[in-house]
């Protein structure tokens, strides 16, 4: 049975990171924003806190908590800042979950602590120019060489690329075997034929680093494998079934700081001699909001009660990762409303929390992804080819 009340643990957890998140995540927020400003040394004050890897076993450096507590984190960094959550998502999801489910013995050693101490960061190289939804149909080409590959390709929308140190690279070994042939390559990024470069512009996540890879001949020993050959698809998968969770968990957080600058502001703020608060359709804006944040987070966490329980998970994952990411465009949203004008600039956190979270029902899979995975789950009928 799903146990919704926090243990001691967690709750001190949730409370350290409310703390942090207001000391050192929301006062470099906006300017970050501002300035599309990857702000490496608070991505080093979130990983010396513990925040990068957390899922991590203790013993690869991590701190071993479950998925359950892993969301009370991530919310909390989402409140604060969705580039920063961003970092959190992509280290230990993508990256960290794929390499502790599927890297050898030697893998782990090596990069799992470089990772949760901040030491390295990682990127996930699925996406390319080509090839989104449809994540099996790739053109990056692995091809044997001898005691090892050699890797050529293109990557797109790359979280982290431009700082990461490893990047986890998919690349097909043989274009017939389609999903069957993908491999995942875990590749330093200072590998000759390596290169990235920033994409700007971006709607939202302004703060977050955002690039596209170029691999031109990379060669990589046979020690670089992760999984065997033709594990790639599932290694990509699994590292989703982990990656959503924490997109739709940092999404909560986005609802959670949409509803408390709302009520908040509507306190406050002053119109026909009373507070805005005392509006009943004010009033309705906020109801909506704080339903949709408690349904979001109650799906995030049985999600995460299924991945602690071992059970399997991938719809419950997709149900959470689809309602909070459009929960969390909605409540956005909505706060801005409930602004006003001051919504509209920067001096609330709302116009930020709406244009960050309007990647968030695109990447990691879009919302027509995650309906169609729901639907083919409910039906048995495969609705995507
Ligand atoms: N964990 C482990 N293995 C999984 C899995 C999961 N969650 N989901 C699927 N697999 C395995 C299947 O078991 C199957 O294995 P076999 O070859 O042994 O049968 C294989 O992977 C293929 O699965 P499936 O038939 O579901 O693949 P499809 O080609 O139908 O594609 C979708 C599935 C569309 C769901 C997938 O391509 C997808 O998620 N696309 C979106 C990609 C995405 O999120 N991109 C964003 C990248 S990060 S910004």
């Amino acid at each position: 049975m799903i146990d919704f009340e926090l243990t001691d643990e967690q709750r001190l957890v949730r409370e350290t990171a409310r703390d942090f998140a207001d000391r050192e995540i929301v006062p470099r927020a906006r300017d970050n924003d501002r300035n599309e400003h990857f702000d490496t040394e608070l991505v080093q004050k979130i990983a010396d806190v513990g925040f990068l890897g957390a899922i991590v076993p203790e013993e690869y450096g991590g701190r071993g908590v479950d998925y359950r507590t892993y969301a009370l984190i991530v919310e909390e960094v989402g409140r604060g800042c969705s580039a920063m959550r961003t970092v959190v998502s992509v280290v230990t999801s993508l990256v960290c979950s794929s390499i502790v489910r599927w890297g050898r013995e030697e893998q782990k050693r090596e990069w799992l602590p470089q990772l949760c101490t901040g030491e390295a960061l990682g990127c996930f190289a699925l996406t390319e120019p080509d090839t989104g939804s449809d994540a099996s149909n790739l053109r990056t080409r692995a091809e044997r060489t001898d005691g090892g590959w050699r890797i050529s390709g293109q990557k797109q929308w790359i979280s982290l690329g431009n700082y990461a140190k490893l990047a986890l690279v998919f690349a097909q070994t043989d274009p017939d075997e389609r999903h069957r042939g993908i491999a995942c390559f875990l590749v330093p990024t200072d590998s000759p034929g390596f290169s990235s470069s920033a994409i700007h512009g971006k709607l939202g996540l302004r703060g977050s680093d955002t690039a596209e890879l170029s691999l031109d001949g990379v060669e990589v020993p046979d020690e670089a494998l992760m999984g065997d050959v033709g594990d790639g698809f599932k290694v990509a998968m699994s590292a989703l079934d982990s990656g959503r969770f924490s997109v739709a968990a940092g999404c909560v957080g986005i609802c959670q700081g949409s509803v408390e600058a709302s009520v908040e502001y509507a306190k406050e703020r002053k119109q026909f001699d009373r507070p805005i608060a005392a509006f009943q359709l004010v009033q309705e804006l906020i109801a909506d909001m704080v339903v949709e944040t408690e349904a979001a987070r109650g799906l995030v966490w049985r999600a995460g009660w299924l991945k602690d329980s071992g059970k399997p998970n991938t719809t419950e994952t997709s149900i959470a990762k689809l309602y909070s990411t459009e929960a969390a465009v909605s409540c956005a949203n909505r706060a801005i409303q409930v602004h006003g004008g001051s919504g509209y600039v920067d001096d609330y956190p709302v116009e930020r929390y709406l244009r960050d979270a309007r990647v968030t029902t695109l990447y990691e899979g879009t919302s027509q992804i995650q309906k169609l995975i729901i639907g083919r789950a409910m039906t048995g009928v495969n609705a995507m080819t």
